[in-house]
């Protein structure tokens, strides 16, 4: 793989570094995607698991659904695309992880700074009176409630639904102030976290995709990297640390 020269220049003179990241980049930790070659919803429609009205209607369906993916998050580890982000903490002043991912894969790989625009899959909360239950769920009884009898729903964000507004404008002024943007393992077709990369590409900084495939982005990236971000990642930090001599 050919990495541009004038790429590892602007990582030389980077000073805040910034990660966009989907559901890609736990692809190679085992975790299925949502879209595209063996994204999970490919079977299921997300329309029907990923809205609260669904939720309603069968709150024991994406139960299963997301103790299913919860299981799977547990059984698995950080890959090498997450540990080098961490890993670049050493190398730079400013670097940010903003995910759209739920699994907590980025904090266990060691990164500091993260915004998470989807939530994360280890909360929990009532639906009626919004109090938190982060510990681990009996299921035994069907579906847990809540004391004032209120179902119980993971904490993550559904179609229809706002982001949590703290982790989107921390990540917005994250974009505006990148210098160098990447955009890793997302299909980038879910508002409003896709459009972080036109907010970076507005205020300057320079885009880098890496992704299996190319994406609705693609189009408008300086850099595009097709194959594993596991792979890619660790060499352009080698190419990076050779270049500065590290
Ligand atoms: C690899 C790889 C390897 C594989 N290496 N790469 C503006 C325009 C159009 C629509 C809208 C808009 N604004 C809002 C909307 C509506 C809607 C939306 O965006 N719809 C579009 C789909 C059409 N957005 C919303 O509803 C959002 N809320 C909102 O807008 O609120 C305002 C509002 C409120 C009330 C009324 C009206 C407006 C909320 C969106 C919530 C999304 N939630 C989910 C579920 C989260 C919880 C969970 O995980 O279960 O978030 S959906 C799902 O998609 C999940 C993901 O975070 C998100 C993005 O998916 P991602 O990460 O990109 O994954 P994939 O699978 O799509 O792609 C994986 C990629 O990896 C692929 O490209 C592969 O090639 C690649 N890959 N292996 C590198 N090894
Ligand atoms: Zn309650």
């Amino acid at each position: 793989m050919q990495i541009d020269k004038l790429l590892i220049d602007k990582l030389k003179s980077a000073r805040s570094v910034v990660f966009f990241t989907g559901a890609g980049i736990s692809a190679e930790s085992g975790i299925p995607t949502f879209r595209g070659k063996n994204g999970i919803w490919n079977k299921l429609k997300p329309e029907e698991l990923a809205n609260f009205n669904a939720f309603m209607q069968n709150p024991d369906m994406v139960w299963e659904w997301y103790n299913h993916r919860k299981k799977i998050i547990h059984e698995s580890v950080p890959n090498p695309a997450h540990l080098t982000i961490a890993d670049m903490q050493k190398y730079f002043d400013d670097v940010t992880v903003i995910t759209q991912n739920i699994d907590n894969l980025h904090r266990r790989a060691g990164s500091n700074k993260i915004f998470e625009l989807h939530g994360n899959i280890e909360r929990n909360y009532c639906v009626k009176c919004k109090k938190f239950y982060n510990e681990e769920l009996d299921f035994s009884e069907g579906v847990p409630k809540c004391d004032c009898g209120g179902l119980i729903r993971p904490d993550v964000v559904w179609f229809g639904e706002f982001l949590p507004q703290d982790q989107f404008k921390a990540g917005e002024k994250a974009a505006m102030n990148a210098d160098i943007f990447f955009i890793i393992g997302t299909s980038a077709v879910v508002y409003p976290a896709a459009g972080l990369v036109y907010t970076a590409k507005q205020n300057g900084a320079v885009l880098v995709e890496i992704n299996v495939t190319e994406t609705e982005i693609s189009s408008i990236v300086n850099y595009s990297f097709l194959g594993k971000a596991g792979e890619i990642l660790p060499e352009i930090l080698n190419k990076y640390k050779t270049a500065v001599n590290l």
